[in-house]
């Protein structure tokens, strides 16, 4: 018995020590490199699973950086098993013939970055799932400066792998993000992994439904930008309200060195001071200057320049002032008209996603051309380069959020999804004069929730940023609809017409924002679901509504100014029909409803502002028409690839007609 009871403590122990020791080698021992890479990796795995990244650097491309721009390597995962072990993440290829392997990067697809997947590879028109990306960079340290790796944007979700460790992870497909990777980086050849998934949820914004294409992958810029350790990390300077004699704003600074000296010139105001930044890091900066106004006649720029430890921040600043009051839209104290359009971003050449200068330039000087001082950059955040191009250009921008149809209002994460995408936003935008309107979301369905959804993203907005203007687009749904067709389109397919048909505006979200905006679309919705439920051809109720569009008047309830941020109708380039036949996705039906629609916006007191729908035919894969459609929404003034409809000329005179008032 005794010696069984001191076998059995002798192997006890034996495995005690054993495991003792197993647990100490597995933490420090000198395993395999294979072995140790993939604990290393799985340990990342476990303590960065979900982290998120660090505050953004603004304006990165005015600091010192490298682009990881080009060809990368990917593979597509559609049951997304490439992170098992770490694989993908390691970039493991087989390294002899006898290696059993599942996985590799080598002689497989290769995508341009920036750039969206979908419009790369046929196999990838369609994919919404998870694409490995790979690419090999140099990097040699220097003493005293930290590396963030910059992401433009990249849709949906990604989670970031440098040397094989999870750095973090960001979601959110249309804003930029950045993790400083300094301890991560080796002098020499470093592997960067990402995994991006393009598929979203109900509880994500957008949702999975949505009349866009959901372009996935890394769709904008991707750096390596270099700091010193204690840096400006963010900066503003606007002009303060009118009289506007004054620059204020804030100096952000980030790092251990605490006070700090921060130099701001802007040599052409002979201004140049230095400003002692405190141990909080930030500290308001308030100038007095009376620079010369950026407005859409005169997008006057200003070179400034920051500096901190040897290490400058370019920028080129306007500045000017906006606000409403007495129901008008108020650019630098005057009333304003807002000549605008609505534009996706898709690139004019019938690509994809857009991200460059000289494509921003592109889509903007055809705005330009069709004679806008104002673009609706529907739905989402646009690359950084459409506001720096606005700004060059003089056009006044309206920047959205996809807060888009029925997000899941109630829901405590989502909202907190849409407070951090807009803190992103508004970070990498706030120094933009061209940017006026943040709009909270468009077309979502009345109710409490939304409603309480919408006050504190308001609000968080307006703490983040005070100096802008909230917008909406309001959802001209049944709510509004309803009682409208009731009383006045009914009763007038009828025959029994009133000389005035009241549009009233009533919708909770008016009171949240500054300049509340509708979406109406008449002429070309509506009547057909009329002539579903009622005895009348939707053709004769089309026309009914076209001869009648001219009664129609907009009615808001607090007197704010209000923009129509859509109207318009679909028309295939080069479909032509007889004026006056009623064909839909005829460019000349297109044209017809922009005459009828402009007749009536004419005389609207309470419009300040238009932005039809919309610049360019945008792929929309929830458009099925085959041979009309083809995954296409086809309201644009443009085709997918630039040829003017006869819409455009319509629209385009009446601008010139309003420009020249
Ligand atoms: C809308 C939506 C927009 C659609 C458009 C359409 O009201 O805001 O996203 O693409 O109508 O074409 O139906």
């Amino acid at each position: 018995m005794t010696r069984i009871f001191y076998a059995i403590a002798f192997l006890a122990l034996l495995i005690g020590v054993g495991s003792l020791a197993l647990t100490v080698y597995l933490w420090i021992g000198d395993w395999p490199a294979e072995a140790k890479s993939t604990l290393d990796h799985l340990r990342s795995a476990q303590d960065n699973l979900g982290k998120a990244p660090e505050p953004l650097l603004q304006n990165p491309r005015g600091r010192e950086h490298e682009s990881l721009n080009g060809v990368w390597q990917a593979v597509i995962d559609p049951y997304d098993r490439g992170a098992l072990g770490g694989i993908a993440p390691r970039a493991v290829e087989p390294k002899t013939p006898s290696d059993l392997a599942e996985f590799s990067f080598e002689n497989g697809l290769t995508l341009n970055v920036p750039g969206d997947w979908n419009t790369q590879d046929p196999r990838l028109v369609f994919y919404t799932g998870v694409v490995w990306y790979k690419r090999v960079f140099e990097h040699s340290s220097t003493p005293g400066l930290r590396t963030f790796l910059y992401f433009g944007a990249a849709n949906y979700k990604s989670s970031i792998y440098v040397n094989g460790l999870l750095i973090g992870e960001h979601e959110g497909g249309h804003t930029p993000f950045n993790f400083d990777i300094t301890d991560e980086l080796v002098d020499g050849q470093n592997l960067l992994v990402v995994r991006v998934d393009s598929q979203r949820d109900t509880e994500d914004i957008p949702t999975p439904l949505t009349d866009w294409h959901n372009y996935g992958g890394l769709t904008r810029d991707v750096l390596l930008v270099h700091v010193p350790e204690t840096h400006v990390s963010s900066y503003e300077l606007r002009l303060d309200g009118e009289p506007g004699d004054h620059i204020v704003g804030y100096l952000q600074v980030t790092g251990p060195a605490l006070p700090a000296r921060v130099t701001v010139t802007i040599p052409e105001l002979q201004l140049e001071t230095t400003t002692l930044v405190t141990t909080d890091g930030r500290i308001a900066i308030d100038f007095s200057a009376s620079p010369l106004r950026w407005s859409p006649r005169d997008p006057r720029l200003y070179r400034v320049q920051i500096t901190l430890n040897g290490q400058s921040i370019v920028d080129e600043i306007g500045f000017r002032t906006v606000a409403t009051a007495n129901g008008e839209i108020l650019l630098n104290g005057e009333p304003i008209y807002l000549r605008g359009i609505s534009i996706h971003d898709e690139t004019l050449d019938g690509g994809g996603r857009s991200n460059s200068i000289e494509e921003a330039e592109a889509t903007l000087g055809l705005a330009k051309e069709l004679g806008c001082n104002f673009v609706r950059l529907s739905h989402y955040p646009h690359p950084e380069a459409l506001a720096r191009v606005a700004d060059r250009l003089g056009l006044l921008v309206w920047a959205e959020l996809p807060v888009y149809w029925n997000v899941a209002f109630a829901n405590e994460t989502t909202l907190e999804r849409g407070r951090r995408m807009f803190s992103e936003l508004i970070e990498r935008d706030r120094n933009r004069a061209s940017v006026i309107i943040w709009s909270l979301g468009n077309e979502t369905p009345a109710g409490e929730d939304r409603d309480r959804f919408f006050a504190e993203l308001a609000s968080h907005v307006r703490d983040e940023d005070p100096s802008r203007l909230l917008s909406a687009a309001l959802l001209t749904g049944g709510e509004a609809l309803g009682p409208f067709v009731m009383r006045y389109y009914l009763p007038a397919l009828l025959g029994w017409n009133r000389s005035e048909w009241i549009f009233r505006v009533d919708d909770g979200l008016e009171k949240i924002v500054d300049v509340p905006a509708i979406n109406q679309y008449f002429g070309w919705y509506y009547s057909g679901a009329l002539a579903f439920v009622t005895p009348f051809s939707s053709e004769y109720a089309r026309r009914v509504m076209l001869d009648n569009m001219d009664r129609i008047r907009f009615v808001t309830e607090g007197g704010k100014p209000l923009i129509v941020s859509e109207l318009g109708a679909g028309a295939k380039a080069g479909l032509h029909s007889d004026p006056g036949e009623m064909r839909v996705y005829s460019e000349e039906y297109q044209a017809e409803v922009y005459r009828r629609q402009i007749t009536m916006l004419d005389h609207q007191d309470a419009v300040r502002g238009m932005s039809p729908w919309v610049l360019k035919d945008f792929r929309a894969p929830l458009r099925l028409y085959q041979g009309v459609q083809d995954y296409w929404n086809r309201k644009g003034l443009v085709s997918e690839t630039g040829e003017k409809k006869l819409a455009f000329h319509v629209l385009q005179e009446h601008y010139a007609m309003l420009a020249a008032q």
